[in-house]
């Protein structure tokens, strides 16, 4: 790899992990990248090394998947821990992407979406009552409740399982183990193996969570194995029971539809949680946006009942999730190696399959090549007539090519209208000045959000 990459400069031993630190990691590489610039490499316990690149020029080169592909690093080693031979976490190599691919795709096309519609209104509107009760005089913590709306809404409309979250005061002990052992995994690319191994009480801890992680998942599978054929509800699940790979014929075996129950489970919710809360925060923070949202919700759902179709006729809505996810991308990097040897990167960096290229979303949606004020929150950048001058490669939130987010519909579709429902029904205000936090787990989230609610009425 060539020399003239910068690098903080490494500690003996411990490399370059306490400049990327372990409560904010993200927000610590943004940092060093404003200071490094669009290249630079961090090493770390135990010889391993990535080039962190954040310009749209390296970016857009490195999203050619002629000559670079998504890459299982170290961390997605870690999370295989969890989600096993997942979607995610598997090589574009290994068969068992491809066929999980092939025969997932279906689920997740637009049109799929239809099928998830009543789910999602299901679970929107435990959420809302809930808000409606507590009334005008009551804090709601944004990022607990989004999360609780997420992983509902993934259980029910993928598997249909009601975790029933907004009956519960604690969030359901899935997600007190989800997030620990995503946190773990996360931890363990910063130390060396020995001192993960002298950590008795955390590999114990890690062990139970991702125990029971497996274990729900698969007494879900054989709960639905149990129904018999007319009883089973069409979901996401049946079609990983029942569906053949139109390419090799073949099924998905028991062992793997765990993997990718828990893969969706984890993947399915922690993101668009984060999305939700992200655009409540720059909504509530920016009240001429907020109110051009709340005027096309007059205009497209009127006081009724949100119907499939209507979704999709909320534009406003969609450009502020696009620029939320702009300055906020919640699954905030993706990494990329050359599929061959000296393959010179951006025109200048001879790089290889070995070299880890981790892109740092936030950092590439902040370049001034492309972006004009780029701190700014401005949902006019997608307006329907300006959206086509955006170059490709420059907003990147689900990452590049086939191992783009397979998700992106389902978590479009969900957020918009919970948006939308949201504020058709409710005028939003902060019990205080709030000033933005972000808490680090795997993805980002705005620490601390509260909101308040006062029911409206809708115009009819
Ligand atoms: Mn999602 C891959 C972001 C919602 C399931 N997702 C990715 C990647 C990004 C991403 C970035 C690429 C990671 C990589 O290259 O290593 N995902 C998001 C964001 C949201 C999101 C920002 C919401 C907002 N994702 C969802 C939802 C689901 C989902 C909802 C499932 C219901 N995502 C996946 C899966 C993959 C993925 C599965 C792996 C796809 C593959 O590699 O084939």
């Amino acid at each position: 790899l060539s020399m003239n990459i910068p690098q903080p400069r490494p500690r003996p031993i411990l490399g370059n992990a306490p400049d990327v630190g372990f409560e904010t990691p993200l927000q610590n590489m943004m940092k060093l990248a404003r200071e490094f610039g669009p290249i630079f490499r961090l090493s770390f316990p135990g010889g391993a090394s990535i080039q962190l690149i954040s310009s749209y020029e390296l970016v857009a080169d490195a999203c050619d998947e002629t000559r670079f592909e998504k890459m299982v690093t170290q961390a997605l080693m870690h999370l295989r821990e969890l989600g096993g031979e997942g979607l995610f976490t598997v090589g574009s190599e290994d068969p068992k992407w491809g066929k999980a691919h092939r025969l997932l795709m279906p689920a997740f096309s637009p049109a799929a979406m239809r099928n998830y519609h009543d789910g999602m209104l299901d679970v929107a509107d435990q959420m809302l009552t809930r808000w409606a009760r507590f009334g005008p005089e009551t804090d709601i913590h944004v990022s607990d409740d989004m999360t609780r709306l997420t992983l509902d809404t993934i259980a029910l409309c993928g598997f249909s399982f009601r975790f029933n979250s907004f009956y519960q005061t604690q969030l359901h002990p899935f997600i007190d183990s989800m997030v620990r052992a995503l946190e773990e995994a996360g931890n363990r690319t910063r130390r060396l193996p020995v001192q993960t191994q002298l950590m008795v009480r955390t590999r114990r801890q890690f062990e139970a969570d991702t125990g029971y992680l497996r274990e729900l998942t698969q007494q879900l599978i054989e709960k639905r194995r149990a129904l018999g054929p007319d009883e089973a509800p069409r979901d996401i699940l049946s079609l990983m029971l029942e569906a053949t790979d139109p390419l090799s014929g073949e099924r998905l075996d028991d062992d793997n539809i765990r993997d990718q129950l828990v893969t969706f489970l984890i993947a399915g919710h922690e993101t668009t949680s984060g999305l939700l809360s992200f655009a409540l925060y720059f909504m509530l923070h920016h009240p001429e946006v907020l109110q051009k949202a709340q005027a096309e919700v007059d205009r497209v759902f009127g006081a009724e009942a949100p119907r499939f179709e209507q979704v999709s006729q909320l534009q406003y809505i969609d450009q502020i999730l696009r620029e939320t996810l702009r300055l906020w991308p919640t699954a905030p990097a993706f990494s990329l190696h050359a599929r061959a040897h000296n393959t010179l990167l951006g025109g200048r960096y001879p790089v290889g399959p070995d070299d880890a290229l981790l892109v740092l979303i936030p950092m590439l949606h902040r370049d001034p090549a492309v972006w004009k004020d780029p701190e700014r929150f401005d949902p006019e950048r997608f307006a329907p007539e300006v959206r086509d001058s955006i170059p490709q490669h420059a907003w990147k939130p689900f990452g590049n090519g086939m191992r783009a987010c397979i998700g992106r519909a389902f978590a479009i579709q969900e957020a918009t209208l919970v948006l939308g429902m949201i504020l058709q029904r409710f005028h939003l205000s902060e019990p205080e000045p709030y000033e933005l936090r972000i808490r680090e787990t795997l993805t980002l989230k705005p620490d601390g959000l509260k909101l308040r609610v006062r029911e409206r009425k809708p115009a009819s």
